[in-house]
């Protein structure tokens, strides 16, 4: 009970703000666990480096990806897939840390999805300009559970829209700690990110990062 006291210190328990029914966002949440989370992201990129994947239309994404856990998310002219191997080096994925199963599973809990267990974390890399079109996410077999989002580095605009492309869309600032949790009713809501702003951060300079952890079995 002193390390539940000590803890309380060290991360004061975040807020957690309502944005839609089923979706949930916890303000630094990820609190001083940020500077190991990032050495995390470097051990994974050293072994399944980012990458600018194409759509199946033929354009190069302007965010770098990569993937842990047991499968990845891809995408190339032949279409959106989940995979279980990297592409560029024809290994498995790098396997997903227990800190950030753990991280994933205890923001889920808190939004009032229990027993969340992801098999893949998608890593998104923004550099300034760089941006993310709206879209659903949609290439998971079962979207009763949600997905859990971290964001790391230089703040964004996140767009949240409704369950049709054309519905309006709301702007949200997503800064560096913050975790979002979307799922029920919310789970298949058209999204994405503006064109990140210039900007300097004290962890991870002119970037961006986000991992977003899914159930995709
Ligand atoms: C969606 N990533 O990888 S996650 C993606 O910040 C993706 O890189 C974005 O969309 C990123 O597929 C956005 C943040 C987020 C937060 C709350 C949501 C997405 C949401 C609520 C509903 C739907
Ligand atoms: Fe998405």
């Amino acid at each position: 009970m002193t390390m539940d006291l000590f803890e309380s210190v060290a991360d004061p328990q975040p807020s957690q703000e309502k944005i839609a029914e089923g979706a949930m966002l916890s303000r630094g949440f990820v609190g001083s666990l940020d500077a190991e989370l990032i050495g995390i992201v470097r051990d994974i990129e050293a072994k399944a480096p980012f990458r600018h994947m194409v759509t199946p239309g033929g354009f190069r994404m302007s965010v770098a990806m990569t993937n842990c856990g047991s499968a990845g998310w891809i995408t190339d002219l032949a279409g959106y897939r989940y995979g279980p191997n990297d592409p560029e080096t024809g290994k498995p994925w790098p396997v997903m840390p227990p800190l950030l199963r753990d991280l994933a599973h205890r923001a889920a809990d808190r939004a009032g999805f229990a027993d969340f267990a992801p098999d893949v974390c998608l890593i998104n890399c923004y550099v300034p300009g760089a941006r993310l079109s709206l879209h659903q996410d949609k290439d998971e077999l079962d979207f009763g559970a949600p997905i859990v989002s971290v964001s790391l580095g230089l703040p964004a605009i996140f767009l949240f829209g409704g369950l049709k492309r054309s519905d309006r869309t709301r702007r949200f600032r997503l800064e560096h700690g913050d975790v979002a949790v979307w799922g029920g009713p919310s789970r298949l809501i058209f999204h994405g990110i503006a064109p990140l702003a210039e900007g300097e951060h004290l962890l991870l300079g002119r970037q961006r990062i986000n991992l977003t952890f899914r159930k995709v079995r």
